[in-house]
């Protein structure tokens, strides 16, 4: 009974606090009631309202710097159609805040954090950056979910980053100063990325990204994955990853495709080098000396100081992939090349390919970027069998 009155008086409290919540409408010369800047909505919102913003006619943006420091949904009040803001959005932090921004087109400005308050949570869904940066620290927890960053990258300590397009070679999916949760898990799933780096004792699931730079390496140690926290177990699983590096015009601090200082299952990745030149030197790799787990990997090349190499991996002579779109270019080995086993076949149900267009998690399901609606993460038991049992399938989405 104590249990249920609990349980009833949490229910009470929540229709407390969300019982008067109401839409506020941002518009340009919009009817008596309306807003006719985002700041403005915000400040004249409460906890769990939502603002729908009508995109400007012509494109323009509103011209603002924005601070979010309630609990607030801001979507587009036009089915696919971004509305524009030219200014920054500050979320502030606060132990349970939850912030929602979706359709979002920033001509200028960052989507970032400030102040403390674990657990803040954030979602960034759809948006495109021009400029700025998706910047979080450790307060927050953050899903960075099919944006499009034209120049700026992706920060964070907490959360996921799936189906994020970062368009700029400069730039990076960063994990840092993960220090909230002890033993966290993040999730970097079918990015297209420059490189991701973490420098947090972290647990990382990389799976189905495309890790491309293409021009001459000329600054010393841009590796493709690199992960900096020494540890002896294993810390991360880099699975159906097509990692793309260019040659460098240096020989020590040349671009590595990995660099790893903690043990790493890799398993069905494609590792090619673009931007060949003979008076240039080629990408390799650094993993943790001992507890890596490697097979089904496609490497141009011979790595050096990678014990890890199986007898599955295949090292070729000539690309395996189109260093632009990332798909297959045929004959290649790659093709139906991953692990046999049917956990990692392919959405037609044939034997998996390897890299990022192979296996469930395929960069199929996250682009082309269109803005609309979107089934972003399924939570399936991994390998399902037909054996008479219920199977449980959670899905995450989010629309406009
Ligand atoms: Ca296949």
């Amino acid at each position: 009974m104590k249990t249920k009155t609990l349980l009833q008086t949490f229910a009470f409290l929540c229709l407390f606090n969300y019982s008067f919540a109401v839409d506020r409408i941002v518009q340009e010369n919009g009817p008596s009631g309306t807003f006719s800047t985002i700041s403005a909505a915000i400040t004249a919102s409460v906890n769990g309202d939502r603002i729908i913003v009508h995109p400007k006619i012509g494109g323009n943006p509103y011209i603002e710097n924005i601070t979010i420091d309630k609990s607030l949904e801001i979507v587009s009040a036009t089915n696919d159609v971004r509305y524009r803001i030219q200014g920054n959005v500050v979320i502030t932090a606060l132990n349970n805040r939850t912030v929602t921004l979706i359709g979002a087109h920033l001509v200028s400005g960052d989507i970032s954090g400030a102040t403390a308050g674990w657990r803040t949570n954030v979602n960034i869904m759809g948006c495109i950056l021009d400029g700025g940066s998706i910047n979080f620290n450790n307060q927050y927890y953050v899903s960075v979910v099919s944006n499009i960053l034209e120049s700026g990258s992706i920060i964070l300590s907490h959360g996921r980053v799936l189906g994020n397009q970062l368009n700029n070679e400069a730039t990076l999916i960063q994990i840092a100063n993960s220090t909230s949760i002890a033993d966290d898990t993040l999730n970097i799933v079918a990015n297209i990325t420059p490189r991701i780096f973490c420098s947090s004792n972290i647990f990382l699931n990389i799976y189905n990204n495309f890790i491309r730079r293409n021009l001459i390496n000329t600054v010393a140690n841009t590796h493709s994955i690199e992960y900096t926290f020494v540890a002896t177990q294993n810390k991360m699983n880099i699975i159906n990853n097509t990692v793309v590096t260019p040659y460098s015009n240096f020989s020590t601090g040349r671009a590595r495709y990995l660099s790893l200082s903690s043990p790493a299952l890799i398993k069905n990745n494609i590792f090619q080098a673009s931007q060949f030149s003979v008076s240039n030197f080629a990408p390799n790799a650094i993993v943790a000396a001992s507890g890596n787990s490697s097979s089904y990997n496609y490497i141009m090349n011979t790595l050096v100081a990678y014990p890890a190499a199986s007898t599955t991996d295949v090292t070729l002579t000539a690309n395996p992939v189109n260093a632009t779109t990332g798909q297959l270019v045929l004959p290649t080995p790659a093709l139906n090349g991953a692990d046999p086993s049917f956990e990692f076949y392919d959405l037609d149900l044939s034997v998996g390919d390897a890299g990022c267009f192979g296996g469930s998690y395929s960069l199929d399901n996250y682009f082309p970027i269109t803005g609309s609606s979107r089934v972003f993460w399924l939570e399936v038991p991994f390998g399902v069998t037909t054996t008479g049992s219920p199977v449980q399938i959670k899905a995450e989405g989010f629309d406009r």
